[in-house]
């Protein structure tokens, strides 16, 4: 797709569907005379003719009446119509956002018009490409934007928010500030060579390195959290078949999503459920029970649980409260140790236990195991508690740290720490100021890779081709 500036564009920026209104936006340099022409202020009875008076309109003020077909004088529809000049808009453009009545007819009928005017329909994401083009924001805070729409969670939405601030950009920028400044010094050495220069230059690199790779490693370690608040945490509820795994998969969920039953193998498949837990997206999955059986249909099952088990970010693995502990229990427990598995151990059927059983059960476990029931929905709150701890990584900061949630700039990171790595180890063997100097700068350009800088059309096509159409 051919994405010129040149251009006016158009498209609807509210979902598509029944709703009270339907927000379209037009953003470019016609955008006001296109207006202009098609909308006239006022009701029917006393309405102007179109003519000039979008043009006339102060900025970031609103006007009520009629978009009319230019082509035939036909009505199509009683709207809002908000202006906005450049450069305070959101594409840094003139733009106007024409609010009409919602529903898909009303809304595809007044672009039908404003496209007949010469305006071009908007790709994916182009407005807020053209926001990154006119340097209003940059590539990071444009992926914020993306970010927001699409996260399911409050946690999520507040990560975004801080990215979209431009915080993590920052804190990019102030690490790029450091290397330039040890670069340019390098290069006044490399210009005029005099005693000891190399060695001064190589030892203040080493300290600025130092607190450059330090500042990297905390973004990086954020990154599981911060993917969590994008993606999910894949949590897998497992255990000996009976124990009320899918009954508590069903509390987890707040509805009857997984088939209960009281014979022993009813879930065969993996079922899941995307929930959010305290404002923290998480993706459970139901498991088959893990028992040695003949049955064909029921092994698949197990196989997939075991399969489940090799994704998982967080295990709840359920005993039963009622039912001495056998050696399925056992080897479940062994697997899950011996994989490093973060693990939350539950009695279920609290309601109904045994006494001895509950003894069993917290001799053969490595921790004492949260008691719930399932059945009656006892200690399911303790248990949520539970799994946004572990899933926050124990960390009480979260919510204001910035956390690096974005594959890419994780990426990037990962290739800048490299550089730097690589920059360490040329000093360490007394490489001279050029060499280091370049990698350096490799380091450096890694780093704006993550702000935008540099950023081909193929890599700014795939980005935005992920954004909605009208945003
Ligand atoms: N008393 C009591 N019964 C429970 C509790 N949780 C589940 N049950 C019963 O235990 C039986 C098995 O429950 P499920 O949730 O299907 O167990 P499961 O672990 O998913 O079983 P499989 O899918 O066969 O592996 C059902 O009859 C449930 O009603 C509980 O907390 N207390
Ligand atoms: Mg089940």
């Amino acid at each position: 797709m051919d994405y010129s500036m040149n251009d006016t564009i158009a498209a609807l920026s509210t979902a598509v569907g029944d709703a009270g209104i339907a927000i379209i936006r037009i953003s470019g340099p016609v955008a006001f005379s296109v207006a202009d022409r098609l909308f006239a202020p006022g009701w029917k009875e006393h309405r102007k003719k179109p003519g000039t008076h979008v043009s006339e309109m102060a900025s970031h003020t609103v006007a009520h009446g009629l978009v009319a077909d230019p082509a035939n004088g036909r009505i199509v529809d009683e709207v809002l119509l908000l202006k906005m000049t450049s450069p305070k808009t959101y594409t840094c453009e003139d733009v106007v956002e024409i609010h009409c009545h919602g529903g898909r007819i009303v809304a595809a009928e007044v672009l039908r018009v404003i496209f007949a005017q010469g305006v071009r329909p908007a790709g994916p994401g182009e407005f807020t490409r053209r926001a990154f083009l006119n340097g209003r924001i940059d590539l990071a805070e444009a992926e914020a934007v993306m970010d927001l729409i699409q996260s399911n969670t409050a946690r999520g939405v507040r990560a975004a928010l801080e990215q979209l601030d431009g915080r993590l950009s920052e804190r990019i920028t102030v690490m790029r500030e450091r290397l330039v400044r040890l670069i340019g010094q390098m290069e006044v050495n490399l210009d005029y060579p005099e005693h000891d220069a190399e060695e001064v230059s190589h030892f203040m690199a080493t300290s600025v390195l130092c607190t450059v790779r330090e500042e990297m490693r905390l973004l990086l370690e954020s990154y599981g959290q911060g993917r969590i608040l994008r993606e999910g945490l894949t949590l897998v509820i497992a255990g000996r078949p009976n124990a009320g795994k899918s009954s508590l998969m069903n509390r987890l969920a707040g509805h009857d999503r997984s088939i209960v039953a009281k014979n022993p193998g009813t879930t065969r498949d993996v079922v899941e459920s995307f929930v959010n837990l305290r404002g923290l997206p998480v993706r459970l999955l139901d498991t088959a029970g893990l028992r040695e059986t003949s049955d064909a249909v029921e092994l698949m099952g197990v196989a997939r649980t075991l399969d489940a088990l090799e994704r998982a970010e967080l295990v709840v693995a359920v005993f039963d409260g009622t039912e001495m502990p056998g050696p399925e229990d056992v080897k479940l427990m062994e697997r899950l140790k011996k994989a490093g598995m973060q693990s939350i151990y539950v009695m279920n059927k609290a309601d109904a236990s045994d006494p001895v059983v509950e003894k069993a059960l917290r001799g053969m476990l490595p921790e004492m195991p949260m008691t719930v029931s399932a059945l009656l929905g006892t200690g399911i709150d303790a248990l949520v508690d539970r799994i946004s701890e572990v899933a926050a990584g124990n960390r009480t900061d979260s919510d204001h740290a910035l956390l690096l949630t974005n594959e890419r700039h994780r990426q990037l990171l990962e290739m800048a720490d490299s550089a730097l790595m690589g920059t360490e180890n040329a000093i360490r063997e007394g490489m001279t100021l050029d060499v280091t100097a370049f990698l350096l700068r490799d380091a450096w350009s890694l780093l704006g890779g993550i702000v935008g800088e540099g950023a081909t059309e193929d890599l700014l096509d795939s980005i935005f081709a992920r954004f909605c159409l009208g945003k």
